[in-house]
């Protein structure tokens, strides 16, 4: 039986959809962001970052969204969240979900928590850049998904997947929306049809996306 421990929306929404992908019992901890649950003694004593998602497996909180993912996709070979152990499409899936995490998931961190880098959000000359820095990444993602998709690894289907269809949420209120460039509103489209996520956004009562 797994925990995680979720923010409504946050970096643990792939971690959630993978988990009911694999179709394991799982329990569910809302932690109430907005309210500073995330920094409650009881709270940083799982996750000294304070942030979500924390996952406790075995016993044993663990942290980081695509570790999560790697993590369950190591523990249930099966459940198609990643390409076979060994083979050269896990060693891509593994550079695919390493890249996104450089080129998306910190740019989306700084965006929203400028004062991680010790900025603020009244810095334009900081802000323009961590906005560029996504949209490049968007713009790779997108160049990719047009030379093959319709998933980021072709006709498979995996949990970078949930990955992207979370960091392109995130970016919905942004100057330029990930569903701006076309392969990306195409596959934004497939991904949010997909039950795993619709799942997902019913449980979290998630609306706009
Ligand atoms: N690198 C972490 C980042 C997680 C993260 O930034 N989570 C946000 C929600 S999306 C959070 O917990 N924010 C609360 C805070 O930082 O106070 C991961 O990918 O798991």
């Amino acid at each position: 039986m797994y925990t995680l421990y979720y923010g409504k929306g946050g970096a643990s929404m792939a971690i959630h959809a993978a988990l009911k992908e694999i179709g394991v019992p799982y329990e569910l901890v809302e932690v109430d962001l907005e309210g500073g649950q995330q920094r409650s003694p009881e709270y940083l004593r799982l996750n000294p970052d304070g942030r979500v998602p924390t996952m406790v497996v075995e016993g044993k909180p663990l942290r980081e969204a695509a570790g999560l993912m790697m993590i369950l996709a190591d523990r249930h070979p099966d459940s198609g969240l990643a390409p076979q152990s060994g083979t050269l499409a896990h060693a891509e899936w593994t550079e695919l979900m390493m890249w996104m995490v450089y080129n998306l998931a910190v740019p989306f961190r700084e965006w929203f928590y400028p004062s991680d880098i010790g900025c603020s959000k009244d810095q334009p000359a900081v802000m323009d850049a961590l906005r560029k820095k996504i949209e490049t990444g968007f713009s790779a993602l997108d160049a990719r998904l047009s030379a093959g998709g319709p998933y980021l690894l072709g006709e498979q289907f995996s949990g970078a997947d949930l990955m992207l269809t979370m960091y392109m949420r995130w970016s919905r209120n942004m100057p330029r929306p990930a569903t701006e460039w076309p392969a990306l509103k195409k596959y934004a489209d497939m991904m949010r049809a997909r039950p795993s996520w619709r799942h997902v956004n019913e449980v979290e009562a998630l609306t706009g996306w």
